[in-house]
């Protein structure tokens, strides 16, 4: 199947099954979940949760197992988000191309919406069915420890304390693996997990993710730039890579799309040992670093 059929066919899923989880927006206090709901189901790529299933499909496993990990893992995305575009952290105005949740619905009602979507996360996870290997403890202690204080959180803090300063190139790399990388990987982990993946396999997954997130990362970097530039004007857009810590603005455009290559060679590398069965992971790569958007 072609990846662009796969997205839509398996985004259907995951958007049904995420408005399963989420409580009505009718539900008291009505104002937080329309507040969820209004960010969860505002056009996102559902990449994660895609890859989740994906991963599980790579192991023979049902997608209806994985569902409950999918979901979970976009709606930590999606409470990142939220909190990212607060005034107190990025400030943002718009997401997704509409107001961000904020702006919608206030400071106070946002902060509270990105916590719900964090907590109703492991409920939903809990709903997922253990398998042999793989206990509740150890699917918790994946999405937790990938959200946490030494990843997700890890890096926005990292993020935030280089703001505005010069920071180096490897300071840049540990914020993208922390911020991007790690919540993909655990993404793709976590479908393997539901597949009752071997240990082998699973370390297969944990290193196509690690170079698949950081390959994303260069990727959306090499875009800001670009897009920016086209937008701005050639001056402009060099002037945006100057002040903003991004891999071209550290490296230069050619290296970025060098580093983004190699990224992506060594995602496939990873997954050798799954043969054909690894082809829909494989076009996730691919389609990654030729994205336009
Ligand atoms: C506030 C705890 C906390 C963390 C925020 C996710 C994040 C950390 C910040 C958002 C800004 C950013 C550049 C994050 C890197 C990951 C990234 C490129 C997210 C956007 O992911 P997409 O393209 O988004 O999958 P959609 O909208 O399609 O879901």
């Amino acid at each position: 199947m072609e990846l662009k059929s796969y997205l839509t066919a398996r985004g259907k899923l995951i958007d049904q099954a995420l408005d399963r989880f989420l409580p009505r927006a009718s539900v008291k206090p009505r104002t937080i979940h329309k507040a969820m709901r209004y960010s969860l189901f505002a056009g996102g790529k559902r990449l994660r949760p895609a890859l989740t299933l994906a991963a599980a499909e790579a192991c023979d496993g049902e997608v209806a197992r994985a569902l409950p990990a999918a979901c979970a893992v976009e709606c930590i995305h999606t409470y990142s988000l939220i909190h990212d575009d607060l005034p107190c952290m990025d400030d943002d105005d718009l997401r997704r191309g509409r107001p961000t949740s904020h702006k919608v619905f206030g400071e106070g009602v946002a902060v509270l919406a990105g916590d719900a979507l964090l907590t109703i996360a492991f409920e939903i996870l809990a709903q997922a069915k253990e398998t042999s290997r793989y206990k509740m403890p150890a699917l918790i202690g994946e999405l937790a420890g990938a959200s946490g204080s030494q990843w997700l959180i890890g890096g926005q803090v990292a993020d935030l304390e280089g703001e505005g300063k010069k920071i180096s190139g490897a300071e840049l790399k540990y914020i993208h693996r922390c911020k991007t990388a790690a919540l993909l990987t655990a993404s793709i982990r976590l479908g393997g997990m539901s597949a009752n993946a071997s240990p082998a396999r699973l370390k297969n997954l944990t290193e196509f993710g690690q170079s698949l997130g950081l390959a994303f990362q260069v990727i959306d970097d090499i875009l800001d730039v670009t897009q920016t530039t086209e937008k701005l004007g050639k001056t402009a857009g060099k002037d945006v890579a100057a002040t903003k810590a991004t891999y071209p603005a550290i490296f230069g455009l050619e290296r970025s799309r060098e580093e983004a290559h190699r990224l992506t060679l060594a995602a496939h590398a990873a997954l050798k040992p799954f043969g054909k069965s690894g082809a829909t992971l494989r076009a996730f790569a691919d389609y990654l670093l030729v994205r336009d958007y």
